[in-house]
């Protein structure tokens, strides 16, 4: 059997075969012609799942509250699809056998399907390829997709880009940790997770998170933290009907497929300007950065002009 996609993949896809929709993820995940000629296919067949990023430490217990969720999720009706990016993540297969029985525990089942995303060789980024996945399981008809990612850098940004709902699972007795992670994983989170709540520190590391909420101003949703025993499925039940809250108050706001596509659009717009802009090096992009350098320009209007000269170069090459 050919491993690339074919006539007739579409309509499998959209039946929600799983071979077809294992082979077409790996044309997705390979940037082949085929799985790129599918993917423009499946676009007006989009938009009715739900997304939700689970990012957080290593050993925070995403994998463990991931699979807690399916369960919570199948018991409810739902399918869920799962998008799994942390490299270490036992769905990605490299545990010990114990652990995957246990985190897999859904695996099997006709209304889950996991997919783990190896860490090397995406040439557009892990989010782009975790996002072209996320289409292929809701063209597939998964009302429920999870993607987990390892909160290292700019993993848990990028699956902003993805996520509807965006969880942060954060582990108790963070301490110092809480503030680091404040720049970068609380700007992002909808729901904050204290997962391991059997653990003493479980309560001053919610406390300490809602005090740093507190300091914020929140338009529309203010992040809810929630405590959870992943491992023995407390709070999950609450957590999958804050997921479902969040889901409804924003639903106007970022329509499902609508939404996703906007964000990609506007990262990866970001992202190709910024190349370019640092890929300058006319003379007149040097008189920029010194008239800003001597307070004659203020940022806001190099930003532009650096953007205009950026795109002008785009046209010419
Ligand atoms: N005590 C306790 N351990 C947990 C809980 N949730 C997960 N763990 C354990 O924490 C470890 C890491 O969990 P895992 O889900 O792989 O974390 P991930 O790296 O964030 O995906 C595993 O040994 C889990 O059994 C919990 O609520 N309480
Ligand atoms: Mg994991």
């Amino acid at each position: 059997m050919s491993a690339e996609p074919g006539a007739g993949t579409l309509a499998a896809v959209l039946a929600g075969e799983r071979r077809a929709l294992a082979r077409a993820m790996s044309a997705v995940e390979n940037e082949t012609a085929a799985g790129r000629a599918l993917l423009g296919e499946l676009q007006p067949h989009l938009g009715r799942a739900r997304v939700l990023g689970v990012t957080g430490p290593p050993g925070a217990g995403k994998s463990t509250l991931v699979n807690a969720l399916i369960g919570a999720w199948l018991a409810r009706g739902a399918s869920v699809g799962v998008v799994a990016v942390d490299p270490s993540s036992p769905f990605s297969g490299g545990a010990i056998l114990g652990d995957r029985i246990r985190m897999g525990e859904h695996q099997a089942h006709e209304r889950v399907f996991i997919r783990s995303l190896a860490s090397r060789g995406h040439g557009g980024g892990l989010s782009r390829t975790a996002a072209r996945v996320v289409d292929l399981l809701d063209a597939a008809g998964y009302d429920q997709i999870i993607v987990e990612t390892v909160g290292a850098g700019q993993s848990e940004v990028e699956v902003a880009e993805i996520a509807d709902t965006r969880m942060v699972v954060c582990p108790p007795g963070l301490g110092d940790e809480v503030q680091a992670l404040k720049a970068g994983i609380l700007e992002i989170a909808d729901i904050l997770v204290v997962n391991k709540a059997d653990l003493p520190q479980a309560e001053r590391t919610e406390r300490e998170l809602l005090a740093m909420l507190s300091l914020r101003h929140y338009d529309g949703w203010t992040p809810q933290v929630v405590r959870t025993v992943a491992t023995r499925g407390e709070g999950v039940a609450e957590l999958a009907d804050l997921v479902a809250r969040h889901g409804a108050a924003c639903a106007s706001q970022r329509r499902s497929h609508g939404g996703r596509v906007r964000r990609l659009i506007a990262a990866s717009a970001a992202d190709w300007l910024k190349r370019r802009i640092e890929n300058l090096d006319g003379a007149e992009f040097e008189q920029l950065c010194t008239l800003v350098q001597r307070g004659e320009l203020d940022y806001a209007s190099a930003d532009l002009r650096a953007a205009e000269l950026a795109l002008r170069a785009g046209k010419n090459a």
